[in-house]
């Protein structure tokens, strides 16, 4: 990808209001389109894969990231995991971000409300105790809803446009992109680690979707890092494979997955921070689970979706 570096993203000198403003209009503004003529690649229907997976994952620097290499790479292995996309001098701002806007929504008063101040738009998209049903669901494993702090929500968007994502998407989407409220997501993960299931996403946001996700550790993390990366089944799925015996009902079992991948057995890569996992709603994975973690690990998650084939249950939000 060639672009110019992002400048620093000067999160707290932002109209907090301006901010709040813009992304509820992202939240209710957004319509389905009618589908592109050729749709993205990752959809439960496309064929099986065109080649034999490896024992990893393929792995690329950010410069040589395309659509074309992202496709072939989900096609073969599910995922690309792609290094030092983000550049370090934004690392130290970010985190302090996801620091600020976990402690707010974990009750600590925020620091600024660049930090917190959740658009008007969440309640009404997310009525009958569904907004607190997400917020609890996060708060328990140290995360938070990036739209619950619209100047960092507004402030990423930005960066991943001048990162020259939003083209990339929207090439590999093959139509425009847009994102969700409950699958944008800051993470600082809590020690110790709970076994969190094995899971596609597609178990809950609906296989026939058009999707990736952009997971950046901000920690090095992952292998015997002592930090958790995420572990990963490294191979192409077309379909959402069973939940027998699954600690959650969009979860499978620990004995499944390494009965059922022999060939490609789960790995658990070493990220560097700033590196980005990319995947879609059929990829196997799970935060990686130890019990002997030292280090918290932070990470940025950002699902895109096809603005014609987004999954409705997770709000959808016009970029
Ligand atoms: O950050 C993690 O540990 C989990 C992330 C995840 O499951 C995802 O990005 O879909």
């Amino acid at each position: 990808m060639h672009s110019p570096p992002p400048k620093a993203t000067e999160l707290e000198s932002r109209c907090v209001e301006d901010d709040a403003q813009r992304l509820s209009l992202r939240i209710r503004n957004w319509r389905p389109t009618t589908p592109a003529p050729a749709r993205g690649t990752t959809r439960a229907t496309e064929p099986e894969p065109a080649g034999p997976p490896g024992h990893g994952l393929p792995e690329i620097q950010a410069r040589n990231l395309t659509a074309d290499v992202l496709r072939d790479a989900v096609r073969t292995h599910g995922a690309l995991l792609v290094r030092n996309l983000l550049p370090e001098a934004l690392h130290p701002e970010l985190v302090r971000a996801i620091d600020r806007v976990t402690a707010a929504c974990d009750g600590a008063e925020p620091f600024t409300r660049h930090y917190y101040a959740p658009p008007d738009a969440l309640r009404e998209k997310m009525p009958g105790g569904e907004l607190g049903r997400s917020r609890a669901f996060h708060r328990d494993s140290g995360s938070a809803m990036c739209a619950e702090a619209p100047s960092v929500a507004e402030v990423l968007l930005q960066l991943y446009e001048s990162l020259g994502l939003k083209a990339l998407f929207t090439d590999y989407l093959s139509e425009a992109p847009c994102l969700s409220v409950k699958k944008w997501v800051l993470r600082k993960t809590r020690l110790p680690v709970h076994q969190a299931g094995w899971h596609q996403d597609g178990a809950f946001m609906g296989a026939d979707i058009n999707s990736i996700n952009l997971w950046i550790p901000l920690t090095r993390c992952g292998g015997d890092t002592g930090a958790p990366g995420m572990d990963v089944v490294p191979t192409r799925l077309t379909e959402i494979v069973a939940a027998n015996g699954a600690l959650f009902d969009w979860s499978v079992s620990p004995e499944s997955v390494n009965d059922h991948f022999r060939d490609t057995p789960p790995i658990a890569p070493v990220f560097n921070a700033g590196d980005a996992l990319l995947f879609d709603h059929l990829f196997l994975h799970r935060t990686q689970y130890r019990s002997d973690f030292q280090r918290p690990r932070y990470a940025i998650e950002t699902w895109f979706f096809g603005q014609s084939a987004a999954p409705l249950n997770q709000v959808p939000v016009t970029w």
